[in-house]
């Protein structure tokens, strides 16, 4: 076995997005491209996290969509010739987003590697993603992928063992030249986890009582941890689980637990006769979705709830210190926080802002509106764990899921939400239509907009409280006197062109309006967006491609 070092020339493309590096599967597969990305990684960390990864421990695991086990073995070989000392993997390659960040706490690892694109479609046309993560189990902060990006662009070799590939199919030990690998069970010590922190006894009740219950794994990372906590741990009945088989190309559909691609459960959930409860999550696991008999909750209003009653859960007993959430997901939250007199952050889309404020104790709880909740059992947002977070409510209150929304907004006001999405936008246009919105923003205060007053608009920056680190350019909000609220930015996990994000959200406090749709109560103010920043003239779209 000898180490070779291969010369390569840098990828202009490679700074990582709002959750690793993002690309076409085609893009992932070019000669040297991943081995380029990967060398990055191992070479910025000496000067961005002040340690290289000599003799340390490597998490490596992923959703197990299409490329994965070839991009786990470049991985596994560079890592051997590059001083790891021991590399955790999960069996197969796979482990969820959040289980990757329990295992690198549990085991007190340096960092870890996840192979996925998280919620973007797989399969030969879909896409691959790698993201790194640090020592305290969460995604990289920005100085450190800016450092990535940097050390990408000066590349000049990589290293890798020359050795046939690991098999990674049997758990235990084996050696690479210098490196032990060690092949975990990916569901074992997340699933402990999970029974340290829910009331298991009294979901057991919950299940013998005769509690339907139906959780979709699009065909994802989810499905084999579904079926050992729900059906196996908590007595579920077997095919609670639907589509638990992981495959590579998520069978044809797209991982993304959202009432547009988790069509089925949506439909099943709005029958008379279906089950009490139902939830997805996506590609790695770390995006949930939750829906009651007739009612999708909305992700945003979900934070709120769960930090509404977390003392029912055992792990938050003694309460939140505080919680916090993205930008742009609903003020929902905050209204909880403040009944609870307790601190409410506001941090920029993407989970790497949640780490500080999670390490430091200021919260306990967090989440995004795309999707994502979590908390400081971990450094991710977590798929299977808000779903347990709300099964243990269920168990406790007995209540059926509209009943419990309807007294939440009932007690807090409801804060009505919606996203549209515009989809493959060419990125200059794209780039200007951000331009013109922030280029306006002084002469906004103050004007009238349709029905809505302007009160404030600004781009959002932020400074980290704990340690002071400061992003800019995360997102323009557009503040109306009316209770309301327009953000616009762009994605940045996109592979093909550029996507718009504009999220809508406006409070009403009066329970007689609680019972209205929400896209009814958001279109004077979606046509007030769309028009401001001439969506149509700038973008050339009257539609968004996706509204959630
Ligand atoms: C999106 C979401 C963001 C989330 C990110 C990663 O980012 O808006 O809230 O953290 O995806 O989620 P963007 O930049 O496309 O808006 V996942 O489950 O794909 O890791
Ligand atoms: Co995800």
């Amino acid at each position: 076995m000898s180490i070779r070092t291969v010369p390569i020339t840098p990828f202009p493309d490679q700074r990582p997005g709002t959750s690793g590096l993002r690309k076409k599967v085609s893009v992932f597969r070019q000669p040297g491209y991943v081995e380029a990305f990967i060398q990055s990684i191992f070479d910025a960390l000496p000067e961005a996290v002040g340690e290289s990864v000599v003799g340390k421990t490597l998490v490596l695991g992923g959703d197990g969509r299409l490329f994965a086990i070839e991009a786990a073995q470049t991985v596994i070989h560079m890592a051997a010739a590059n001083g790891v000392g021991r590399l955790l993997v999960g069996r197969d390659g796979l482990l969820s987003t959040p289980a990757a960040s329990g295992l690198i706490r549990q085991y007190r690892a340096f960092g870890g590697i996840v192979l996925s694109a998280s919620h973007n479609p797989g399969g030969p046309g879909g896409d691959f993603g790698i993201k790194y993560n640090v020592g305290n189990g969460g995604p990289a902060p920005e100085r450190v992928t800016e450092a990535i990006f940097r050390c990408s662009q000066q590349i000049s070799c990589y290293r890798a063992l020359e050795a046939p590939a690991v098999p990674l199919d049997r758990i235990g030990e084996t050696r690479l030249g210098e490196m032990t690998i060690e092949i975990v069970d990916p569901v074992a010590d997340y699933a402990a986890l999970m029974e340290r922190i829910f009331d298991f006894d009294r979901l057991r009740d919950l299940f013998r009582s005769g509690f339907r219950f139906r959780f979709d794994a699009m065909h994802a990372v989810t499905g084999p941890y579904a079926v050992e906590i729900f059906e196996r741990r908590l007595g579920a009945p077997p095919g609670t689980a639907i589509n638990a088989e992981p495959l590579p190309d998520f069978g044809g559909h797209h991982p993304d637990p959202n009432p547009t691609h988790a069509a089925a459960l949506v439909a099943a959930m709005m029958d008379q006769n279906g089950p009490d409860f139902g939830a997805a999550s996506d590609g790695d696991g770390d995006r949930n979705m939750v829906i009651g008999p007739g009612c999708v909750i909305s992700p945003s209003d979900s934070l709120a709830v769960l930090a509404a009653n977390a003392r029912l859960v055992p792990w938050f007993t003694r309460g939140l210190p505080g919680v916090a959430r993205s930008m742009p997901t609903s003020r929902a939250v905050d209204a909880v926080a403040a009944a609870l007199g307790i601190a409410c952050y506001e941090t920029p889309t993407g989970w790497k802002y949640f780490g500080t404020l999670l390490d430091a104790g200021q919260i306990a709880l967090c989440g995004e509106e795309s999707a994502g909740t979590g908390s400081d059992h971990l450094r991710e947002k977590d798929g299977v764990w808000a779903v347990l977070f709300w099964l243990n409510i269920l168990a406790v209150r007995r209540e059926p899921v509209a009943a419990i929304l309807a007294d939440h907004w009932r007690r807090y006001g409801r804060h009505f939400y919606v996203r549209h999405d515009y989809e493959g936008l060419p990125a200059d246009r794209a780039a200007r239509l951000i331009d013109r919105l922030r280029a306006g923003l002084p002469t906004l205060p103050g004007q009238r907009v349709g029905a809505f007053t302007v009160a404030r608009a600004e781009e959002f920056a932020y400074t980290d409280p704990v340690d002071g680190s400061v992003s800019i350019g995360q997102g323009i909000c557009v503040e109306l006197a009316e209770a309301a609220r327009i953000v616009y930015r762009l994605s940045g996990t996109g592979t093909e062109g550029a996507t718009l994000r504009v999220y809508l959200e406006r409070f009403e406090a009066d329970p007689a309006w609680h019972g209205t749709g929400s896209a009814a109560m958001l279109a004077p103010l979606a046509a007030v967006a769309a028009a401001l920043a001439d969506i149509a003239g700038m973008a050339g779209r009257s539609q968004p491609s996706v509204v959630v």
